[in-house]
């Protein structure tokens, strides 16, 4: 934990968005945005998440954390998006650009999935948002746009073994689509996202773009 951290995680845990907020101004002073989730949002909600699994600290102060870190996210992310992220349109047939598709399977948590789109939104890739699916409804999605490569977060370590489904489903769709996961399961194991049969793992959302750079160019 950085000492920026330290005093995210004291306000959170306060329930105090005020102080979350003015801390992560400061350092939004000097920092870019994605610098400003990764050094201080994400490593203060993971605590709080080891605390809460230790019996540490309250259910509710691990929601209200969420939230309150969705809000500031949603802030810090809007500068990064300002007009350069499109509306959640179909690039259509002529569109040269990769048909990419990003969601959340089977869980709840999706503060990493709307930083991964926001990423990928603002270096001008277009990209649908699925929200949250099951393995049903991803598939059907993905046959009907003709997604080339799919994006999943997944939190929950149950909600990361079912990918191994959606894999499976998906390699009966021609092409198959690639397959890039996420989240806090992966980080946990680094040889999970080749059991479950996906094609690349991110850690971050800042891995994301020379990830899809890399398939692109193993797919040309
Ligand atoms: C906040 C939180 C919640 C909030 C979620 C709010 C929201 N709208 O997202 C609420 C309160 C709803 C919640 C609920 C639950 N949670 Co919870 N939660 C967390 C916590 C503390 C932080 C998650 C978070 O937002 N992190 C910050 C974001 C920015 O990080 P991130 O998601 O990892 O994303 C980054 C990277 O992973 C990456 N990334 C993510 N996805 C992708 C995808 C791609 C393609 C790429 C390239 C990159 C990428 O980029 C992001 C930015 O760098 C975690 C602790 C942890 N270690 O993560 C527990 C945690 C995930 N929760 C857990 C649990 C158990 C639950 C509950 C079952 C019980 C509970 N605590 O209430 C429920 C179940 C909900 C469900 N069915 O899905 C466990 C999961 C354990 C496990 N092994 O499965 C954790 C790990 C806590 C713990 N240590 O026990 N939770």
């Amino acid at each position: 934990m950085s000492p920026g951290s330290d005093g995210l995680l004291a306000a959170l845990l306060a329930l105090d968005r005020l102080q979350a907020r003015t801390l992560l101004r400061d350092v939004r002073a000097r920092s870019a945005p994605l610098d400003v989730i990764e050094r201080l949002v994400r490593p203060a909600l993971e605590e709080i998440g080891r605390r809460w699994e230790a019996g540490d600290c309250a259910l509710s102060q691990v929601y209200m954390s969420g939230r309150i870190c969705e809000e500031l996210v949603e802030e810090l992310l809007s500068e990064t998006r300002q007009d350069s992220e499109p509306a959640d349109a179909d690039p259509g047939p002529q569109a040269q650009a990769p048909r990419l598709a990003i969601a959340v399977l089977e869980d709840h948590h999706l503060l990493g999935k709307q930083i991964v789109r926001t990423v990928l939104r603002a270096a001008g890739h277009q990209v649908m948002d699925y929200g949250r699916q099951d393995v049903d409804g991803l598939v059907a999605r993905v046959r009907e746009d003709r997604i080339e490569i799919l994006l999943v977060s997944t939190l929950m370590l149950p909600a990361a073994l079912r990918v191994r489904l959606l894999t499976e489903r998906l390699c009966a769709l021609s092409p198959r689509p690639r397959v890039i996961v996420g989240g806090a399961p992966y980080r946990f194991d680094d040889g999970l996202w080749r059991e479950v049969g996906a094609d690349a793992v991110g850690l971050s959302a800042g891995e994301v773009l020379p990830i899809l750079g890399r398939l692109l160019e193993a797919g040309s």
